[in-house]
């Protein structure tokens, strides 16, 4: 892909990238996103599966989802978007990824400061004392999986209404506030606090770029929007800022 003259030359001097993801760079790994007509919500709204009440009304139903995800993620593997990533990582001096995402392919593509700020879908933690379990390989059949402190054991995913994991969420704003580049990446901008990163890049007059395939609540904000899949535009920014390393002026 083709990227515009000025974004070009705006990235010439780019030191540190922070970058956010959301569902959207995931779509070309064949994993559904959230918002999209094929979207997993298209047939639930959020707050009947992605929360803590509908946990406890109905578990069964949350984590036949769940497994029903997780079986998607068996075959998924990462996708050219991914793969740039991790080659703007390296032509970055400072990189950091804040991911929404919770299906794991930006370490399995190899990104190293990455942070989950929704969590990871293959971890298990108990809902009543929060420890993080060891399934196994544990498949979900209508049994609600129990703790030792007799707690239902979930996915450990943020759900709406719970804390970001704080260690996480303070290394994605320290992130956001210090970069000059901030790419917002396949999201819908719509989920909080996750959504108010690129607003904190801005108040530094940091590049920010958005990548979508459609415009967003972001798009008339940020300096650049690229309409353009991940898969296509990542590789086309990692090859300019490798250009730019390899015959540095
Ligand atoms: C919290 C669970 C407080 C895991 C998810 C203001 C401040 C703080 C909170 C709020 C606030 N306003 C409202 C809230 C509450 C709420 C919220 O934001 N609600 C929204 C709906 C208005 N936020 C919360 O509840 C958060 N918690 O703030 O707690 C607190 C504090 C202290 C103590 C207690 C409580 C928790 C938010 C996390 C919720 N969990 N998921 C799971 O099941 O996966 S959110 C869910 O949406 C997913 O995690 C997903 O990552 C996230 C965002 O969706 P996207 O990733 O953007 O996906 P989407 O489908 O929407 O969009 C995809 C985009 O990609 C589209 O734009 C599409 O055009 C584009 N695309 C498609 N293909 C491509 C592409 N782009 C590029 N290339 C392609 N090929
Ligand atoms: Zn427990």
């Amino acid at each position: 892909m083709e990227l515009p003259k000025d974004l070009i030359q705006a990235l010439d001097n780019v030191e540190t990238i922070c970058v956010l993801t959301g569902a959207g760079i995931s779509a070309e790994s064949g994993i559904p996103t959230f918002r999209g007509p094929e979207g997993y919500w298209a047939k639930y709204r959020p707050e009947e599966l992605a929360t803590a009440e509908a946990f406890l009304r109905d578990p069964v139903l949350v984590w036949s989802w769940y497994q029903h995800r997780r079986d998607a993620l068996v075959t998924a593997q990462p996708n050219a978007g991914h793969r740039a990533l991790v080659r703007i990582e390296g032509a970055a001096r400072r990189f950091a990824l804040v991911t929404q995402n919770v299906d794991g392919l930006h370490r399995m593509a190899g990104s190293r400061n990455q942070f989950e700020l929704h969590g990871n879908i293959r971890i298990n933690r108990c809902h009543n004392c929060g420890s993080e379990i060891d399934l196994g390989e544990f498949h979900f059949q209508n049994e609600v999986p129990r703790c030792s402190c007799g707690g239902m054991i979930r996915p450990g995913v943020v759900w709406f209404g719970e804390a970001l994991p704080a260690q996480a969420w303070a290394a994605a704003v320290q992130a956001a506030e210090s970069c000059d580049c901030f790419l917002s990446v396949g999201t819908s901008s719509l989920v909080y606090p996750a959504a108010g990163l690129p607003q904190i890049a801005m108040k530094r007059a940091s590049l920010v770029v958005e990548i979508n395939t459609e415009t967003t609540p972001l798009s008339a904000a940020a300096a650049h929007h690229l309409r353009a899949s991940a898969g296509s535009a990542l590789p086309a920014i990692a090859d300019v800022l490798e250009q730019r390393s390899a015959d540095p002026v």
